[in-house]
This record gives structure tokens, sequence and C-alpha cells, in this order.
């Protein structure tokens, strides 16, 4: 019988850890000390023992029923406690957290919308490696190696082979390699080149390509859907320009200009007095690029053009310094909600 008290204390004090409120801990009192409870049934058990041990075990029972009741009301109190403290502790009347609501990046905000301009004129997104082959970046382009272009495109080199990329037409070459004609793509990412950071430059920045390559494809089809982005991204009142320009990699090439929305048109200090701002760079794609990729130049035609992401922004949001899209100041970031 002793063993069985020992035993019996040993299972109240693990039993007591883990009560939590005062209904557990009525239900162990009950179970121990209660009437019916296991003290009880011990001490009715006493009349069977010997002379000897019936004061011995009593004397036990009563000092383990003491020390139960004793515990007991200590949990008492300690749960009395913690309740009044969580009730204090919760103040109804405090206004409730407000959630912060993030913003597009103008910069997102400008992708996104090119991306669904093209998408509405059937075009189709692809998406490729920062890190090319200068194959792709220059070489397939009618860059090679002792071109003069590469001056003005001074690229990340990580070996001889290796670049970042310039621009995002290495997707464009990649993907005329992979498919046949008809060919109607946008590409638009992170492109890298050496410049020095200053109002209108950085080492990093995000370009917008566009390719259509088909049988009978011709500049009315470049116009058409570049003035068609040109109304969609700037306002139908834009007017749009073509004007001769080189790149290798188009024949004939152009640069694209929208009249200025500050002044109609007239001349002002945003658009140094021209009326105009130049938007991209254009043209119908080179004969020599298309044969690289095994198309037959003979038979099929196609247009492209390239505009930086950041420079669209800049001219759409009215913004001065490009250096702004990437100080993450919340200041200028919260206000293109
Ligand atoms: C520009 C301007 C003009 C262009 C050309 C090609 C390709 F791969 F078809 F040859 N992709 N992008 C292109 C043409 C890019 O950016 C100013």
């Amino acid at each position: 019988m002793e063993k069985e008290i020992i035993h019996l204390k040993e299972r109240f004090d693990q039993q007591i850890l883990f009560t939590r409120n005062s209904m557990e801990l009525e239900k162990i009192r009950n179970e121990y000390i209660g009437r019916k409870g296991y003290i009880s049934k011990l001490l009715g058990q006493l009349p069977l023992l010997s002379q000897e041990e019936r004061p011995k075990i009593g004397k036990m029972l009563n000092q383990i029923k003491q020390s139960i009741q004793k515990v007991l009301e200590e949990k008492e109190k300690e749960l009395q406690k913690q309740k009044t403290f969580k009730e204090e502790i919760f103040d109804y009347t405090v206004p409730g957290k407000d959630f912060l609501m993030g913003t597009f990046h103008p910069i997102e905000l400008i992708l996104k919308q090119t991306e669904e301009i093209f998408l509405g004129m059937g075009f189709k997104m692809v998406d490729g490696p920062e890190i090319e082959l200068d194959y792709y970046n220059f070489e397939g382009l009618n860059i090679p190696k002792d071109h003069p272009a590469r001056d003005d495109q001074d690229s990340f080199y990580i070996s001889p082979e290796i670049l970042l990329r310039t621009q995002t037409s290495p997707m464009q070459v990649r993907t005329m390699e992979n498919q046949p004609s008809p060919v109607r793509i946008i590409s638009t990412g992170k492109c890298y080149r050496r410049d020095s950071i200053d109002s209108t430059h950085t080492p990093m920045f995000h370009q917008i390509e566009g390719l259509a390559v088909d049988k009978d494809i011709s500049l009315s089809d470049l116009k058409g859907v570049i003035t068609e982005f040109c109304h969609q991204i700037f306002g139908k009142e834009r007017k749009v320009r073509f004007r001769p320009g080189y790149f290798p990699f188009v024949e004939p090439g152009a640069e694209v200009d929208v009249s200025c929305g500050l002044c109609n048109g007239k001349g002002c200090q945003s658009c140094g007095y021209t009326g105009w701002l130049e938007i991209m760079g254009a043209g119908m794609v080179h004969p020599h690029v298309l044969e690289m990729v095994g198309y037959n130049a003979e038979e099929l035609t196609g247009f492209a053009f390239g505009m930086g992401a950041e420079r669209i922004a800049m001219l759409k949001y009215g913004i001065h310094d490009i250096r702004l899209f990437f100080e993450n100041d919340i200041r200028f970031l919260n206000q293109f909600k």
C-alpha cells in the first residue's frame, strides 16, 4: 500500500503540471481528494490492515492529502493570477493593426502594361537568361567582334565568350533558331551595360523588345503596331514619328519619337524645344540576321523594336532621374498606387 500511495502522489504531481484552467483543476481535486476520490478509497481500506501498519499508513495518507490540498490551493492562485493578467492586457478598445499594402514598382507597372498591350495584338512573351553567350548577344545580331557598335554596349564579361546581356535581343535570336516562322514575340527583362551612373544611365536597366517575322511583313506593319502601343501607353492624342536611325541588326532602321505631352508638340523645356521625345529604336530585321538563324531571307521579312522600360516610365510619369527607380525610397514608390 505504501508503494501505491507514493505512486498516487507522483501521478498527481505530473497531472497538476499540465493543468491550465480551473475546470481541469476541479476535476483533479475530485479525482484525488473528493468524497469518492483515491485518498478516500485508500482511507476506507485502513481497517483491512494489520495493527502495526494501520497508524503508519493512516498518517501517511493524511500527510499526502494535506500536501495535495496545498498544491491545489497554490495552483488555483496561480491560475487566478494568469487569468487577471490575460484580461488586463487584452484591451478591446485598442485599434487593430493596419495591413501595410505594397505597391507595384513603376518599372513593373510599365512591363505589365506593355505585355498586356502586345499580348492583345497577338504577341507571345518569351523569357531567357541574363547571362548570355557572346554569340547571341552580338554575333547573331550582326555585330561581329570588331564591330564599332560594341563600343556603345560595353558589357560585363564573365569570360571572353560569356557576358551579361546588353539587350534582350538574344532571346529573339534563340526563339527564331528554335521555331519556324511566323514569329510574334515580346521579351522583357534586365539588361546590363558598363555605363557610369548619372540621371539617365544605370548599369542595370530593363528592356522591352518585340519581333515579328512572316511572309509579307512590311514597314507599315511596324508603324501600325508601334503607333498602337504608343497610343495605349501615352494616350490617343499623342503623335508618333519615325526617323532614320542605325542599328546593325535592322535595315532600314528607325528612331521612334512621340509628340511631347507637356507642350503638345509645340516645344518646351521638357522636350528640348523640339516638340518630340525619343522613345525607342526599330526597323526591319536585317536579312543576314534571318539567314544566321536558318530562315530563308528571300521569302521572309520581319520587323523588330526595342526600348528601355525606365525611359518609358520616366516619360509617362514625369520622372527626371533614373536613379529614383533603384533607391527604394518608400515616399517615391508609394506614389504608384
Ligand atoms: C532595337 C532596335 C531595333 C531588335 C532586333 C532584333 C532581332 F533579333 F530581331 F534582330 N531584336 N531586337 C531591335 C531592333 C532592337 O532596340 C533599340
